[in-house]
């Protein structure tokens, strides 16, 4: 089986981390390929990066079709593009903090969320809102570090992950949810640190989507997730214009 995790953000070295953290899940036979993508913002913490790293994420779906991928993790807290994605992957797509919060909620009552700027805040409550999970967030925080620097092991970026996990479980929470793909590679530490469960959603959405696969599940193609239709596109995009389906309907209106 083979898992493409695409890295929205077009950082390699933290595209390589995330790749560590997911291989280090996968289940023997699987091969977990960890991508970046050729156009898009360094690090996505804010609307117009989230926006902007769609292009990207799915010029790494449509490879990965091509290339007979099962399915895909997006390896970025906002899920930027995850129902694009999905209209365009025949396998199953996952987001990681979709992944995460499902993970979360089967490990006690209520969960948060520690993320990094505080303006990502707004968009994991309404990711929460959108997944059905809202009821059970004590609290989403920020630790107020910059996605970049969480990669710098001398800073203090982890010590303040580790402080505001730790207020999220005083708090009332019974697990957290890492709120960054930069943070997968030390979720063990925080969880050790804090003493309770600390959720990576990379790790927690490789072995989602692998579960789904081994399932002979994949998303739903009848309806709102079928494949978009062959369209013209223009400027900068005119190479994601996709091809008509070779059982296509003539003259349908597509
Ligand atoms: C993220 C993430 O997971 N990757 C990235 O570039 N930004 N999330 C976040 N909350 O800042």
């Amino acid at each position: 089986m083979r898992i493409r995790v695409v890295n929205p953000n077009t950082t390699s070295s933290m595209t390589a981390a995330i790749g560590t953290a997911a291989a280090a899940v996968a289940g023997p036979g699987t091969i977990v390929e960890a991508v970046t993508p050729s156009m898009g913002p360094a690090s996505i913490e804010s609307h117009y990066e989230e926006a902007l790293a769609v292009p990207g994420l799915l010029e790494q779906i449509a490879i990965g079709e091509q290339q007979g991928v099962d399915a895909y993790v997006v390896a970025c807290f906002g899920d930027p593009g995850l129902d694009a994605a999905r209209e365009a992957a025949s396998g199953p797509v996952i987001g990681i903090a979709e992944a995460g919060f499902h993970a979360a909620a089967l490990l006690g009552r209520r969960f948060g969320v520690v993320t990094t700027l505080g303006r990502t805040v707004g968009r994991a409550h309404e990711l929460a809102e959108r997944y059905g999970f809202a009821s059970l967030v004590t609290e989403i925080r920020a630790c107020e570090v910059p996605v970049l620097r969480l990669e710098d092991p001398t800073s203090d970026a982890r010590a303040l992950v580790i402080e505001e996990c730790r207020a999220v479980i005083a708090g009332g929470a019974d697990a957290v949810v890492l709120g960054c793909a930069g943070m997968a590679d030390f979720c063990a530490e925080v969880s050790r640190a804090i003493g309770a469960p600390a959720v990576d959603g990379v790790a927690a959405a490789t072995v989602l989507a692998e579960s789904l696969v081994r399932l002979g599940l994949t998303t739903g193609k009848h309806g709102e997730y079928a494949a978009p239709p062959a369209k013209p596109m223009s400027g900068l995009l005119a190479g994601f214009e996709r091809q008509p389906a070779a059982d296509a309907t003539v003259g349908a209106d597509a």
